[in-house]
């Protein structure tokens, strides 16, 4: 185990992760200081605790003196690794790594790590579910929302620990070994921050880069770039499929789930497709790697059922909001990227009111078309993606300018007819506008309830 006391370490970026990270390298007896872009007045809610804490922080931007001066960096996920500091004193031999990969070296126990372009939040929740019902100490954590070096305290030798793992935090991985190591499908997102797709791609396959032979990673037969995946790897690979069987893996065979162990076993009944209280066929996906990771870390079939007829979406993932004149509302903020509003999309068969648009990743919208012209009765933009999403859809659907969130719900409202649904599934991140996807998604629900009086 890495030795931090009288290390001087830097954390860079004071989000969740860089304050979690602080506070533990500060209780494991390093000299920490904390940097970050944001001004000492946007920060004010967190620096006394820290400064009590002996930790000290630059605020308003990194110096380049600051970072020279460490023994370790400690990034943020959201911080790019190309930032002109970083590469600096990388290029000195200076170790960086990120607050995944640090956490990895003192969390106890077993690790399920979910990586995805989407589905991960959902996967990781009905894992961690599925490992309670199955009767093992479970922690959850990871991009999820509770940083995995909060996890660290509470974990045992006996803990497995449900991880949802990012690119982001992929990426400056060394020494993460899951036991268990699910890819869920990679399709184009992040594309600003990774440079092109197969940067983007060899990121989350970091997720079994440090696998031996013991360990398994569970692969989509149906994700053309996750199959892939498969030739790189070292540990057992199982798949799972919603359109064929599978060797060894999950598959659906008819309307049933099923399960099997390795090639030529018996084939296992998990349960009837109607027993997924998910909407969507990407949910069935989910449910089928959630299926072979259970089994492998040992959970029986009884347990794996139960949980996930009892499981619940989680907010901000196609989340019903309320019927109003017949008109559904769903919340689906979550959906960040073309792949997700895709999914979303078609979860619903027609008479789709689709509220898009937000912060652009240097996104490809044209590939909605197809389905936009099928599915959906009008596109209602907001943010600083409108005008491109505009350009990237005209002639395939009508489209009206909103801009903000309060106007586009509106007027979808008044549009929908009853039947219809008014979707907030909007291809963008949220950072235009809001906070976060989640402070996107929370206002939509009130402007939505607001409506109802
Ligand atoms: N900052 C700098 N320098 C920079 C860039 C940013 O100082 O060059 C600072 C910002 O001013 C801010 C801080 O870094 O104060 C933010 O750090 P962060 O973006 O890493 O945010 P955290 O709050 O630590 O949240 C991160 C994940 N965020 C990102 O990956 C962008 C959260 O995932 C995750 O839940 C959390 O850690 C706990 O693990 C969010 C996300 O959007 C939900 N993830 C992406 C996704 O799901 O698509 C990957």
């Amino acid at each position: 185990m890495m030795e931090l006391k009288g290390k001087k370490v830097l954390v860079v970026g004071l989000g969740k992760s860089g304050l979690a990270a602080a506070l533990f390298l500060r209780r494991r007896g390093a000299q920490v200081t904390v940097s970050d872009v944001r001004s000492a007045e946007a920060l004010a809610k967190d620096i006394p605790a820290l400064l009590e804490e002996g930790i000290m922080v630059e605020a308003g931007g990194h110096g380049l003196l600051t970072f020279r001066r460490q023994d370790l960096i400690v990034v943020s996920p959201g911080v790019p690794l190309d930032t002109p500091e970083l590469a600096q004193v990388k290029s000195f031999g200076l170790p960086v790594i990120g607050e995944l990969e640090l956490a990895a070296r003192f969390l106890k126990g077993r690790t399920l790590a979910i990586t995805g372009s989407n589905g991960k939040t959902t996967t990781t929740a009905l894992l961690g579910e599925i490992l309670k019902e199955g009767g093992f100490p479970t922690l959850v954590g990871g991009n999820i929302g509770v940083p995995v070096v909060a996890l660290i305290e509470e974990s045992t030798d006996a803990t497995w620990s449900a991880l949802e793992v990012s690119s982001f935090q992929l990426e400056s991985t060394e020494q993460f070994h899951p036991a268990i190591a699910v890819i869920l499908n990679i399709t184009p997102d992040h594309l600003d921050r990774h440079g092109s797709f197969e940067n983007y791609a060899r990121a989350k396959e970091r997720i079994f880069a440090a696998q031996t032979a013991s360990d398994c990673v569970i692969l989509n037969a149906d994700n053309v770039r996750s199959a892939a995946a498969a030739a790189r790897a070292v540990s057992r690979v199982y798949l799972f499929s919603i359109e064929h069987p599978v060797e060894q893996g999950a598959w659906v065979d008819g309307g049933w789930v099923v399960y099997r162990g390795e090639k030529g076993a018996a084939v296992e009944k998990v349960m009837p497709l109607g027993g997924i209280p998910l909407k969507g066929e990407h949910n069935v996906e989910n449910v089928l790697a959630a299926v072979v990771a259970a089994r492998q870390a040992g959970v029986e079939v009884g347990a794996i059922r139960h949980a996930i007829e009892n499981f619940r979406a989680v907010e901000h993932r196609l989340e019903y909001v309320a019927t109003q004149n017949g008109v559904e509302f769903y919340n689906d903020s979550k959906a960040t990227n073309v792949d997700a509003t895709a999914k979303a999309v078609a979860s619903f068969s027609t008479g789709i009111h689709l509220i898009l648009g937000g912060k652009d990743k240097n996104s490809d919208y044209t590939q909605l078309s197809e389905l936009l012209r099928q599915r959906v009765r009008a596109v209602y933009t907001i943010g600083s993606a409108a005008a491109k999403i505009e350009s990237h859809l005209r002639g395939v659907v009508s489209i009206h300018s909103c801009e903000t969130l309060e106007k586009a719900v509106n007027v979808a409202a008044a549009a929908a007819r009853p039947g219809e649904v008014v979707l907030l599934a909007p291809a963008c991140s949220s950072f235009d506008q809001f906070d976060s996807y989640e402070h996107r998604g929370r206002v939509f629900k009130e402007l939505v309830n607001e409506r109802r009086g």
